[in-house]
């Protein structure tokens, strides 16, 4: 298992890679690091005028040229010398136009001089290797990247910053202190020292558990904003369900007809309700059916539903609710249900079922699929209920992501069988082996002991260039 700091862990190979995604654009980076980088760089750079050398962190105009003596671009370069730099390893970065083919000719000019091509990942991975940022941050790195919408950058950028790591490593030095005074006590019994009283051990292993737990509920609350809310479109034939997704979509992308049964399959889209990211779905409409086409249809309806963050059902509101409709409301809970009384412009007034829904307290919208009424009161509807009880609070806005959490979950396992050990009175030694196993679950988030398959498993996702 290596650790953070290991100095066979450093890395003695110079990469290269596009920085910047393939396409046009108006700028496009190519990134070295490693020892080589201004080596194989003023091997290749043709300065401007008024170039009196590299200067660290200043832009130098100029030219890249490659081995045939060519121009391929004009640039502007910057050098980064270690250890202040991304990857604390020397880097230097070239400015050049965004376009992919001359991106393609200056990273394969810098191969020619030796540099290699860099693995997903990689320069992040160098910054965690050579300590400038713990695993949190690295993985944040990824997070930002990903992030749907502003919100969920947000949260990325509280982990970049480090936030998580010093939660974390607030909790493991707790631990380490309760380990220093077991372990007084086990290691020099003939010096009378002091024991530490057992359930003074099992007070403050909960307390650790407490606070666990605090940053496992961040990660459920928070998880709408990094993956996007499951949100589920259900409602018997023909009530305008695929009229409500292109709608909210404002484009169309589910067919639309007259004749019921039009949806067969499901069809899902990503939305940016207000910072909040959507995953919209729409779904066959139910009716009674002997079709297998459609029966798996509402099949796939159905487990959608179970899984969504909420469901939105769509009545029409000039028909009184059949069983379809009101089999969804058995199925779903109110907490996670918006009803959308659609075809408003058919009706006056609101018909009597409607009030009867009202008075139960459910969340009702009137709608106009085609006149585009009630669009942003469904919106707000669909916001409120999933925010309401996922808003992070403002101590707990630090949210693991998913292995982040497992981890905790391991720790938090050991620190309740400690405490349930020490009010048994179990000896001191066993539980300060119960101690390292918590520790050693917090290392794992934090990359102070981390393998490389976890390493891999991160770094993997990343893209080249990051
Ligand atoms: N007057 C009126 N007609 C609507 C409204 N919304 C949808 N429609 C019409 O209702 C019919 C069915 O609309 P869809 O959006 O295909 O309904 P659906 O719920 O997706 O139907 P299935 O896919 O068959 O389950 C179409 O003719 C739409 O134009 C509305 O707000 N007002
Ligand atoms: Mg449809």
């Amino acid at each position: 298992m290596p650790a953070a700091g290991d100095a066979s862990r450093a890395c003695g190979s110079t990469i290269a890679a596009i920085a910047t995604p393939m396409g046009q654009g108006g700028v496009g980076i190519v990134r070295l690091s490693g020892p080589a980088s201004l080596d194989i760089a003023e091997k290749l750079f043709v300065p401007g005028p008024r170039f009196k050398g590299f200067k660290a962190y200043k832009l130098h105009y100029g030219w890249i040229k490659n081995t045939q003596q060519q121009i391929l671009d004009e640039v502007l370069l910057a050098y980064m010398p270690a250890p202040y730099s991304y990857t604390r390893e020397d880097v230097v970065e070239i400015n050049c136009h965004g376009g992919p083919a001359v991106l393609e000719g200056v990273l394969e000019a810098l191969y020619h001089q030796g540099a290699e091509p860099a693995a997903p990942g990689e320069f992040t991975k160098r910054a965690f290797l050579n300590n400038r940022m713990d695993l949190t941050q690295a993985e944040a790195a990824l997070e930002m990247i990903n992030a749907p919408t502003q919100e969920g950058a947000l949260l990325a950028g509280d982990k970049l910053q480090g936030h998580l790591k010093e939660r974390v490593n607030f909790l493991r030095e707790s631990l380490e202190e309760l380990k220093k005074e077991l372990c007084l006590a086990v290691d020099f019994p003939e010096e009378d020292l002091e024991c530490l009283p057992l359930d003074d051990l099992a007070n403050r292993a909960t307390a650790a558990v407490q606070e666990i737990d605090e940053l496992i509920r961040a990660f459920e609350q928070n998880r709408v904003f990094r993956e996007g809310a499951l949100v589920v479109l259900a409602g018997r034939v023909n009530a305008g369900k695929s009229s409500l997704m292109n709608a909210l979509l404002g484009r169309q992308r589910a067919i639309v007809t007259s004749i019921p049964g039009t949806t067969r399959d499901y069809l899902e889209e990503t939305l940016n309700l207000e910072g909040l990211p959507v995953r919209l779905v729409d779904t066959a409409g139910r009716r009674p059916t002997r079709d297998k086409i459609e029966m798996m249809g509402l099949e796939t309806g159905r487990q959608l539903i179970s899984r969504a963050d909420l469901c939105i059902l769509v009545l029409d509101a000039s028909l009184q609710p059949a069983a379809d409709d009101l089999d969804i409301l058995e199925e779903v809970s109110p907490a996670k249900l918006v009803l959308a009384v659609n075809k408003q412009d058919l009706v006056r007034g609101t018909p009597g079922w409607v009030q009867d829904l009202k008075d139960k307290g459910l969340q009702l919208v009137h709608t106009s699929a085609t006149l585009g009424q009630g669009l942003e009161e469904l919106t707000t509807a669909v916001r409120f209920r999933i925010l309401e009880e996922k808003r992070p609070e403002p101590t707990s806005s630090v949210a693991p992501n998913l292995r982040q959490k497992t981890a905790l979950e391991k720790s938090r396992r050991e620190l309740l069988l400690l405490a349930e050990e020490a009010r048994q009175e179990v000896p001191h030694d066993v539980l300060g082996v119960r101690l390292d196993y918590a520790c050693t679950f917090l290392d794992e988030i934090t990359g102070r002991i981390v393998t490389e398959d976890i390493l891999n498993s991160i770094f993997e996702n990343f893209c080249i260039g990051k």
